[in-house]
Parts: structure tokens; C-alpha cells; sequence
């Protein structure tokens, strides 16, 4: 019967350090305090999606439409020519915290162009100046999905991935900034971090964009849930502590055994 008692008290402590995954990346998020502007993607009227913090609506172009097929529910297509969202400045109205942040979406990609932006920001589409984040490849760095943030230049950091590793099948990407330095990750897993702690230069940038950048460098395929925060987010695989009522079932379970025994006697 002792032995029976620490055997479940074991099981019960097993189960509440078991890695359940991070539970963030199993359903689509809610607003909380660091987030500055999130896309579901669900829906759109005349052209419009909703932003669910509600300050900074998205607007279709090109052939960009949203479709049943995404991650969580519907999700963005895009045909990988001029086709975008366009979501203007989301720090700014009301003023938000831009040294540090996190920028991430999940993309089921149908291609793997050298020069594709999944989330980007800068000036105009069509300006050809980024002045802020690219979640992508730039061809002209190196055939990997990286993370970069300008200031005077750009500060990569490198998923050392493959675009075309990526393609086909859905993938959660993201990249952040701040005093982590600047960080990369693909589907919960930090592939990459460049220890620089710098802010995009220009808090005053035009747009960010879903799905391209100002050099109209087009992400083919489809996004959802696209998030934008003003903290560096984890997206490590964490365990998920089970609720606290579990503990009691160490004792209700030899209770149960006792009875048996009892029973049996
Ligand atoms: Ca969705
Ligand atoms: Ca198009």
C-alpha cells in the first residue's frame, strides 16, 4: 500500500512537470497588455481586416483575399505577386513602446522566392526603403529565413533554415528585438540570435505590411494570425502546469485502493 501511494504521488508529480508544448501556439491568441495589433484573418468587409486591439485595421491589395484554409480558422492567400496587407504605422496612435518587441505569423508557403518578406516595415509599397523589421529573406544576405532590424543598416539575426525547408505545411515564424539581443524563431524553437540590443531606427515609419515590404518583395502562399507585441515574447515549448486540483488525486486514488483491499479482505 506505501509503495502503491508513492507510486501515484510520482505519477502525479511526472504529470505536472510533464512539457505539454506552449499552449500559444495550439490556439489563436487573445489581446493582452504588450499586444500593440493582432490579425486573426478570419474575415474582411470591403477590403478591410479587423485588428482585434482594434486601432490599426488591415487593408487588402492586390489579389490578397482571405480564404477558409488557415492555421486557425481562415486565413490570408496570397498569390506571390502584389499582394498585401497594409497595416500603417501600429506604434503610433496611440504611441507604443518600440524598443523592444515581437513580430510573428504563421505561413503555410507555396514557394520560396531569394527576396520574400513575410512581415516588414518601412516606407510606402512601391518606395523601396525598410526602416524598421524584415521576417524573410533577403537574397543578397543568404538563402536563410532571418530576422533583421535596421538601424543604420541591418542587424540579422539568422535561422540558418532554408526558405525551402519551409514551404509546404504550416510554420509558426517570428522574430524579436530588445535586450535578449535580436532573436529568430521557427515553430516554438530559437534558431537564431544576434546579441545586438537595438530598437528599428525610426519609430516614425510609414507602414508595416503583411506578406511584402516597401521593396514589394512578395511572401507566396498563406499567413494567419499575424501578432505584433511591444515585450520580446517566448515562444519556447514550456510546461504547462497541470491544474492544482490533480494533486488530489494522489490521495483519492489510494483511498480507492485501500477500499479494495478492504474488499478484498
Ligand atoms: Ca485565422
Ligand atoms: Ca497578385
Amino acid at each position: 500500500m506505501r509503495k502503491f501511494i508513492v507510486f501515484i504521488f510520482a505519477a502525479a508529480v511526472l504529470l505536472m512537470s510533464a512539457p505539454n508544448g506552449n499552449a500559444l501556439l495550439t490556439v489563436p491568441y487573445t489581446v493582452d497588455a504588450n499586444t500593440v495589433a493582432l490579425y486573426h484573418l478570419d474575415s474582411e468587409t470591403g477590403g478591410v481586416t479587423p485588428d482585434s486591439v482594434g486601432n490599426h485595421d488591415g487593408v487588402l491589395y492586390g489579389n490578397a483575399q482571405i480564404t477558409g484554409s488557415g492555421k486557425f480558422g481562415s486565413g490570408l492567400a496570397l498569390d506571390g505577386n502584389g499582394d498585401y496587407v497594409r497595416l500603417g504605422n501600429v506604434h503610433q496612435n496611440p504611441v507604443k513602446d518600440y524598443t523592444q518587441g515581437s513580430v510573428e505569423a504563421w505561413v503555410n508557403l507555396t514557394g520560396s522566392p531569394s527576396y520574400m518578406v513575410v512581415l516588414g516595415s518601412g516606407t510606402e509599397y512601391g518606395n523601396n526603403w525598410d526602416d524598421g523589421w524584415f521576417l524573410g529573406r533577403h537574397g543578397s544576405y543568404s538563402d536563410k529565413l532571418v530576422f533583421m532590424i535596421w538601424n543604420g543598416g541591418w542587424n540579422i539575426a539568422s535561422s540558418e533554415m532554408t526558405l525551402e525547408s519551409l514551404v509546404g505545411g504550416w510554420h509558426h515564424l517570428a522574430g524579436t528585438w530588445g535586450s535578449k539581443g535580436i532573436e529568430v524563431w521557427v515553430d516554438g524553437v530559437l534558431k537564431g540570435t544576434n546579441p545586438t540590443n537595438v530598437a528599428p531606427s525610426n519609430p516614425n515609419y510609414t507602414t508595416a505590411l503583411i506578406g511584402t515590404d516597401s521593396w514589394t518583395w512578395a511572401t507566396p502562399g498563406t499567413i494567419d494570425e499575424v501578432r505584433i507585441s511591444d515585450i520580446q515574447r517566448d515562444f519556447t515549448a514550456t510546461a504547462v502546469p497541470l491544474p492544482a486540483s490533480l494533486l488530489f488525486l494522489a490521495p483519492g486514488l489510494a483511498v480507492i485502493a485501500g477500499l479494495r483491499r478492504k474488499l478484498k479482505a
